[in-house]
């Protein structure tokens, strides 16, 4: 009835039909009106970090028709918790077609991702689900930035406040034309050592945190366009690299609107700094997002984001992120402040 097949991201056709299966049948919200549209050369970059193995990018097909009908992978991670560094899978994009659903396929495809990750000989994994399972290291909540509120709340993604017109919400949610902060550019080849090296000093700070080596930096890092965007701060004085940030596309399709079909929301990803106030760091990378025509941006309250997240106009979504390891004991639950891992 059904085979396994390990799929070859590589291959354009291999590619389109899990961008299919995941842009039809992926996570949506609790209402059913947005559903995420990671696209192809996410997904590449997603499941192609250094050491990646390509048996644990998995696919089930209908035998008799060849229709891909779950997924699920994992790619390999050097994660630190306290003073332990341990090589994980992260598993992620676990989906099974909506016609499929509650046939009890998921804790198939866990269960041999979960073999695939043991023939490796690593015994311990990372991820995250919007739901409540089995026993969240900790709970993250999303806050979203509003870029275009016009957009936002013409397609349901966000609501007239109280006591608010149209035009006094789009005055409120106004920015700059350009950034703030001398030295502020796209990151470049050149600055992944010091990226690496002010990155490992900031994340050390952090209970759970990826523990990356330039490899790991270049790849997840390094600016791709339409996937994720990396920007330092370069002081003007002493060509110091001293300030960080970054973001990542995931636009979500929009589930039955007559004039819109794609939210083009940015999430949060990595941010450091020195000496940039992180508020306007943060603001200069508000600014780069609306530039390049985001409606929304979106970050989770973990490591220091609770710091910025009320004074730049975030507002608390609907959603929750929960954070999990496999055979990891860690005996008390950590606050999302304590968490310094994003997973895609
Ligand atoms: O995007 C999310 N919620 C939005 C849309 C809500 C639509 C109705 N349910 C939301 N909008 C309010 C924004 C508003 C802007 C102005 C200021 C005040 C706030 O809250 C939520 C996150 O909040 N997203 C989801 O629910 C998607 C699923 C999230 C779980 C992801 C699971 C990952 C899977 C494993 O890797």
């Amino acid at each position: 009835m059904y085979e396994w097949i390990t799929c070859d991201i590589d291959s354009d056709e291999m590619c389109s039909e899990v961008y299919k299966l995941l842009a039809n049948n992926y996570v949506e919200d609790d209402e059913n009106m947005f559903r995420f549209n990671y696209s192809k050369e996410f997904l590449r970059w997603a499941l192609r970090p250094p050491g990646y193995f390509k048996s644990w990018h998995i696919g089930v097909r209908v035998k008799s028709s060849k229709k891909l009908v779950a997924f699920i992978t994992g790619v390999p991670a050097r994660v630190r918790v306290r003073d332990d560094i341990v090589t994980m899978a992260e598993v992620n994009f676990l989906c099974v077609h909506k016609k499929l659903r509650s046939k009890r396929l998921a804790p198939v495809m866990i269960k041999e991702i979960t073999r695939r990750v043991h023939l490796e000989n690593i015994w311990q994994a990372a991820y995250t689900a919007g739901i409540v399972i089995p026993t969240p290291i900790t709970s993250c909540q999303y806050w979203h930035r509003s870029l275009n509120p016009k957009k936002l709340i013409e397609v349901g993604f966000s609501r007239l406040g109280p006591r608010m017109t149209m035009s006094r919400t789009i005055k409120l949610y106004k920015l700059p034309e350009s950034t703030a902060t001398p030295g502020f550019r796209t990151m470049g080849l050149r600055d992944v050592p010091a990226v690496t090296r002010l990155l490992s000093n900031y994340l050390s700070q952090f209970v759970v945190a990826p523990y990356f080596n330039e490899h790991d930096v270049e790849h997840w890092l390094l600016p791709t366009e339409g996937v994720v965007d990396s920007y330092v701060v370069e002081s003007p004085e002493t060509h110091e690299i001293t300030d960080f940030c970054s973001f990542y596309t995931l636009p979500s399709s929009i589930l039955g609107n007559q004039n819109y079909s794609t939210l083009k929301a940015a999430y949060s990803y990595y941010i450091v700094s020195t000496r940039t106030p992180l508020l306007q760091l943060m603001n200069d990378a508000l600014i780069v997002a609306k530039q390049k025509d985001f409606d929304v941006f979106n970050a989770l309250d973990l490591m220091h984001n609770e710091s910025f997240l009320k004074e730049l106009k975030f507002g608390p979504g609907d959603g929750n992120l929960h954070y999990y390891l496999y055979n990891y004991r860690i005996r008390h639950t950590l606050k999302p402040s304590e968490l310094g891992l994003v997973l895609l």
